[in-house]
Order: structure tokens, then C-alpha cells, then sequence
């Protein structure tokens, strides 16, 4: 049998975490052969309800599951984990200016940069899904030197699978036919989801997706739209953010970079950006990667035309004044 793997999930008290964690245990993020402990980070005033999910994983006797920590103390909760699932942070109140909230969430990704750096496991894999996404992930990145850039991501899956689902369903295919959706930029509104590249597997063979759509005013108009604002349209409609996609999305990203993915198959991930595609080199951007043996790499190569260029553009530029804003909010 393998060697349980510690996986950290921070702000565990949370929705995402209430919808992440059982999906761990059950195997979902790292196969269904990977035993796992979970360690579970929140703060005190949530501490008490941390020990209620504590006590609801181990009333749900997951057979993969060989241990859980549920703590408000960083250094043990990043003590020896391999994957860390960043979903804890500061959330924007009504009123609030953006600086206030940018102060608070570089704040405790600082901290937590330090403490996974020195406690957590070499080579730990991160994902961090707490909004500023790409910018708290490069602040975490910037602050833990010591932990190579590659290993630092943020989450764009979810806005991936979003761009899936939206194919599926006006197609009427199935969403498993749907691959090589790209996610360009930030997890905010600017991220550009494109098409250009995707297709659909017919009887006929893959087909391109621009080609079966035949719709270029909806691809370029209300299919964009509609994937940068689902997170809103979910708000409004369940009064509540995403959380079981947005769970099952982190398990997705997880699962593809540490098993790889489909030979021919891509995915989006936001990463440290090398200046791939002209896109500013330093900026946590979300490209289209391939993994394989638990290493990611930028898909090389794809045409951009004048239309794409310019919405990669504006959201790297977005991301550049997060950057500055994330700078001048360090104390
Ligand atoms: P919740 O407010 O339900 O949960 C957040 C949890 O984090 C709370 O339990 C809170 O006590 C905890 N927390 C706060 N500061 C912490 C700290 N310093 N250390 C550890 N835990 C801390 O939010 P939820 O709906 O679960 O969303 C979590 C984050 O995911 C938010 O920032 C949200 O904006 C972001 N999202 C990102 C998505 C993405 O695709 N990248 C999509 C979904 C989601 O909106």
C-alpha cells in the first residue's frame, strides 16, 4: 500500500472547504489507491466549527482517510504536507476599498509563504484558490524563495470547466467530448476564455469548436461573457459563491498535475509566467499547460489572432496593477 499523503487545505471552515475536503478523502484529488491525511487550518473564530467537519470526516469512515489535524496554528497545519490547497483569505465587504482588502490578504499570504516554507514538505505542490487568486499566489511566491516558482499556482479551472460546460450545453454533447478550452489571464472578469483551439470528438472524428458553433457573434460576444460572469450568476442565484465546483475544480488541477494529462489534452492553470505568448514575464497568468511526471508546461505554439491578443493584453494588464497595488499594500 502507498504512503498516506498530507494535504493541507486552508480555510477548511469555509464552503469551499466544506465541499473539498470530503472529496479528498474519497480519493477524487489524488486517485482512488492514495491514502491521505488531512490537515484542516482556519482561524479562532472559526475553530469550533473546524472541529464539527473534523468530526463529520470521521463519522463518514473514508477508507482512504488515515488521519485529519484540524488546527489554528499554521506551522502544524503546514507541517510535512506535499499538496497545499490555499482557500482561506479575506473576503471583500460591502464598503470596503480594494486596498484594505489587498492589505489583508497580503498579509496572510505572507505569512502563510513563510510558514509552508519552512515546515512543509520539499517540493510541496500549491494551489491557491482565495481571491486575489493569481495575485495572492504571487505574493506567496515572492515570500517563500525557497519554494520553486513552479510549485506555486492559482485556480482557473473552475473558469475552465465553466468554458466546458457552456460548449456542452449549447451543443448538446457531452461535456467529456469538450477539450483545449483556454483560460488566458486573471480569475477576475478580464480572463479571456477562448475557443479558438478547443474541439468536440464527433462520430466524424474532433471537430473544431468555432466550426461546429458556427456562431462567431455568440463565441466572441455572449459565450465570453457569460463564462466571466458565472461566478456572479451563481451568487445570485444560490445567495451564496461557488463551492462544489469550485471544489471539484482544485481537485481537477491537482489530479492533472501530479497523474499528467491526456496526451493531446490541455488544461488551464494560473502560473508563473516566463513570458510565453508575450504575456509580462512575473506575473501569475493563467496559460494553457500539459503536466506530466507532476511537472507543468505552457502549450507552445498556438495562433493568436489580433481579437485574442487584445483581451490577453488587457487582463495581463490588470494583473500588473494588482501586482503594484499587492506591492504598495506590504508593510
Ligand atoms: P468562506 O468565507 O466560506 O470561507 C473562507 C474561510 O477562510 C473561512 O472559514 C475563514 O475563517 C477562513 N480564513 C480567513 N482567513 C484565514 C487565514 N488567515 N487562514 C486560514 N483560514 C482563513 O469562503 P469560500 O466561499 O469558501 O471561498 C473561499 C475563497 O475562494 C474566497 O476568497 C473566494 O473568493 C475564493 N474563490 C475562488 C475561486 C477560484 O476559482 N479561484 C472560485 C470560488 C471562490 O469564489
Amino acid at each position: 500500500a502507498k504512503d498516506p499523503v498530507r494535504v493541507l487545505v486552508t480555510g477548511a471552515a469555509g464552503q469551499i472547504g466544506y465541499a473539498l475536503v470530503p472529496m479528498i478523502a474519497r480519493g477524487v484529488m489524488l486517485g482512488p489507491d492514495q491514502p491521505v491525511i488531512l490537515h484542516m487550518l482556519d482561524i479562532p473564530p472559526a475553530a469550533e466549527a473546524l472541529n464539527g467537519v473534523k468530526m463529520e470526516l470521521v463519522d463518514a469512515a473514508f477508507p482512504l482517510l488515515k488521519g485529519v489535524v484540524a488546527t489554528t496554528d499554521v506551522a502544524e497545519a503546514c507541517a510535512g504536507v506535499s499538496v497545499a490547497v490555499m482557500v482561506g483569505g479575506f473576503p471583500r465587504k460591502e464598503g470596503m476599498e480594494r486596498k484594505d482588502v489587498m492589505t489583508k490578504n497580503v498579509s496572510i499570504y505572507k505569512s502563510q509563504a513563510s510558514a509552508l516554507e519552512q515546515h512543509a514538505a520539499p517540493n510541496c505542490k500549491v494551489l491557491v484558490v482565495a481571491n486575489p487568486a493569481n495575485t495572492n499566489a504571487l505574493i506567496l511566491k515572492e515570500f517563500a524563495p525557497s519554494i520553486p516558482a513552479k510549485n506555486i499556482t492559482c485556480l482557473t479551472r473552475l473558469d475552465h470547466n465553466r468554458a466546458l460546460g457552456q460548449i456542452s450545453e449549447r451543443l448538446g454533447v457531452q461535456v467529456s467530448d469538450v477539450k483545449n478550452a483556454i483560460i488566458w489571464g486573471n480569475h477576475s472578469s478580464t480572463q479571456y476564455p477562448d475557443v479558438n483551439h478547443a474541439t468536440v470528438k464527433t462520430s466524424a472524428g474532433e471537430k473544431p469548436v468555432r466550426q461546429l458553433v458556427a456562431d462567431d457573434a455568440w463565441l466572441n460576444g455572449e459565450f465570453i461573457t457569460t463564462v466571466q460572469q458565472r461566478g456572479a450568476a451563481i451568487i445570485k442565484a444560490r445567495k451564496l459563491s461557488s463551492a462544489l465546483s469550485a471544489a471539484s475544480a482544485a481537485c481537477d488541477h491537482i489530479r492533472d498535475w501530479v497523474l499528467g494529462t491526456p496526451e493531446g489534452t490541455w488544461v488551464s492553470m494560473g502560473v508563473y509566467s516566463d513570458g510565453s505568448y508575450n504575456v509580462p514575464a512575473g506575473l501569475i497568468y493563467s496559460f494553457p499547460v500539459n503536466c506530466k511526471n507532476g511537472e507543468w508546461s505552457i502549450v507552445q505554439g498556438l495562433s493568436i489572432d489580433e481579437f485574442s491578443r487584445k483581451k490577453m493584453d488587457a487582463t495581463a494588464a490588470e494583473l500588473s496593477e494588482e501586482k503594484d497595488l499587492a506591492y504598495s499594500c506590504l508593510s
